[in-house]
């Protein structure tokens, strides 16, 4: 293994919370939507845009807003979302995340970003780990959100590595999806069973290591 590709949103720090909570209120203020709470689980790893157009779909609204409206609510939630994320400090950075880019990086390992989040720098300067990442690369410059393997590709082409050389790490059934597509190795966080497209899965992130990646990467590739 030469390098880790990492998602943010789940993965270094929990912000579903925080797009949950600003979805609703768009939602509930402009849209005269309830979201249910599945909503939750079922937006993570998918871009602003497509998270609004599922939501629409499930008003039965996507008919209604021109695009340059959908654009304007898309805007309006992450207004509501950036107030949220403001309040971020080192103290929420996930569990044994810290010790992993440690170890990671006393073995050699590049480290870089594969979020579909255009929030990212934002967030990781938020946590102070900005500086600890070679590389964010920057879904506006993705043709395809994830499952695609697009962002994923464009991680490890940031770092210059060939993705088999990769171990990606994410907590959403999309993002696992876009890793093997991308041909790296997947290490993911959350269920067994939602997530059993995955190389190794683990219930949370204290359980990351170097061991467990570099583990996992070599049965991938014997
Ligand atoms: P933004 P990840 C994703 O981040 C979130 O999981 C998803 O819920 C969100 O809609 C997406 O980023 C876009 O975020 O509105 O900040 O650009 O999990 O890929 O790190
Ligand atoms: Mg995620």
């Amino acid at each position: 293994m030469k390098g880790a590709i990492f998602d943010l949103d789940g993965v270094i720090t929990d912000t579903a919370k925080f797009h949950f909570a600003a979805w609703s209120q768009l939602a509930a203020d402009k849209l005269g939507l309830d979201l249910p709470a599945s909503f939750e689980t079922e937006l993570k790893g998918i871009s602003r845009i497509e998270s609004l157009e599922r939501i629409l779909a499930f008003g039965h609204l996507e008919d209604k807003y021109t695009p340059a409206e959908v654009e304007a609510l898309a805007q309006e939630k992450n207004g509501y979302y950036l107030k949220a994320i403001d309040t971020l400090t080192k103290d929420d950075i996930l569990p044994g995340i810290t010790r992993l880019i440690e170890e990671l990086k006393a073995h050699g390992v590049k480290l870089s970003v594969a979020s579909a989040s255009k929030n990212a720098p934002f967030i990781l300067k938020k946590l102070g780990l900005f500086a600890e990442f070679d590389a964010i690369a920057d879904p506006a410059k993705v043709a395809h959100g994830k499952p695609a393997p697009d962002i994923f590709l464009a991680g490890a082409q940031a770092v210059g590595l060939n993705p088999s050389d990769c171990v990606g790490v994410e907590d959403a059934v999309a993002g696992v999806a876009a890793i093997k597509a991308a041909g790296m190795t997947a290490v993911a966080v959350g269920s067994p069973e939602e997530l059993s497209q995955a190389d190794a899965v683990v219930p949370t992130t204290a359980d990351f290591s170097y061991d467990l990646f570099e583990t996992t990467w070599e049965k991938a590739h014997q």
